[in-house]
């Protein structure tokens, strides 16, 4: 560095203090949602609102992972060792039917409910967890390689049935809903880059998967037959909204749950105290740009 003033050297020494504490600060255990920036732009796609239709007040022990609604009943998915569960949720009143914790030494991460099933995935521990969608209990494990985020699943009730998982790169692996087997990928790409940090899925009514993106106030619309980024949705007004006494403790946007046959969704966050019900629309429609 060549020869520094005593100051110039303090500041380095700040400065790196400084990086050390945003290095240290990119783990699941530990982000805030308060260090997220602006929506990606994209002059290709629209970014649309996510206009609040209501709100659900719940406790902030969530460490929502997985968020997903079926037959009137919202399934929830948590992380983090020691504290993982699944979960059942009245979606009329809000009210929690059943809730099932992992074992001690399993991260929990996305769930979906394809037929009788719920899939509940794990972080870096390898495991596919089939359970009982009514009971919750444990049903079969199965293995796989790499790391598990985000899983929805596609053409529900159709012979087309199939998981869509994310695992924390711009990837999405396309499984069978039985086997857990992998059958291929897509590469997620907004203007021709990849977006990386996939997490929540949502495999919604009209064929599009919705994906979180960790550390990120965005919601990505894609489509999964060429992995292109239709939509960018921004939820930064969400955490706008709510008061510094609920975003305290409160981490990363994740959680998107389509209410079914309706165009509306609920998203939240990692133990945010809130469930928002959305819809999404276009921030700047044609004719009033
Ligand atoms: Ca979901």
């Amino acid at each position: 560095m060549g020869a520094m003033t005593a100051r110039a050297r303090t500041f380095a020494a700040v400065i790196t203090a400084l990086l050390a504490v945003t290095a240290c600060s990119s783990t699941p255990e530990s982000t805030t949602a308060s260090t997220t920036a602006d929506p990606i732009g994209s002059e290709s796609v629209p970014t649309l609102k996510a206009d609040v239709v209501r709100e659900y007040d719940r406790g902030n022990d969530a460490f929502t992972q997985g968020f997903e609604i079926d037959d009137g009943v919202l399934y929830e998915g948590t992380g983090l060792e020691g504290s993982s569960f699944v979960r059942r949720t009245a979606v009329e009143n809000m009210t929690e039917l059943d809730r099932v914790d992992l074992p001690s030494e399993l991260f929990g991460e996305g769930i979906t409910v394809v037929g009788d099933t719920l899939w509940q995935i794990t972080w870096q521990d390898g495991v596919a967890i089939a359970r009982d969608r009514d009971t919750l209990a444990e049903e079969r494990r199965v293995s796989y390689d790499g790391e598990g985020w985000g899983l929805c699943a596609e053409g529900r009730g159709t012979q087309n049935e199939r998981l869509v998982m994310s695992d924390g790169t711009s990837t999405l692996t396309f499984r069978d809903p039985t086997s857990f087997d992998a059958e291929s990928t897509v590469d997620v790409t907004l203007d021709g880059d990849p977006v990386e940090r996939l997490n929540e899925l949502e495999c919604a009514d009209d064929g599009s998967v919705y994906a979180n993106v960790w550390q990120t106030f965005d919601i990505m619309r894609i489509d999964p037959g060429s992995g292109k980024v239709t939509a960018v949705i921004d939820g930064r007004p969400l955490w706008d909204s709510m008061s510094a006494a609920e975003r305290k403790g409160a981490d990363v946007f994740n959680g998107i749950a389509q209410i079914p046959d309706t165009d509306r969704f609920l998203v939240t966050g990692k133990f945010w105290p809130k469930i928002f019900e959305v819809q999404f629309t276009d921030s700047a429609p044609v004719g009033q740009n």
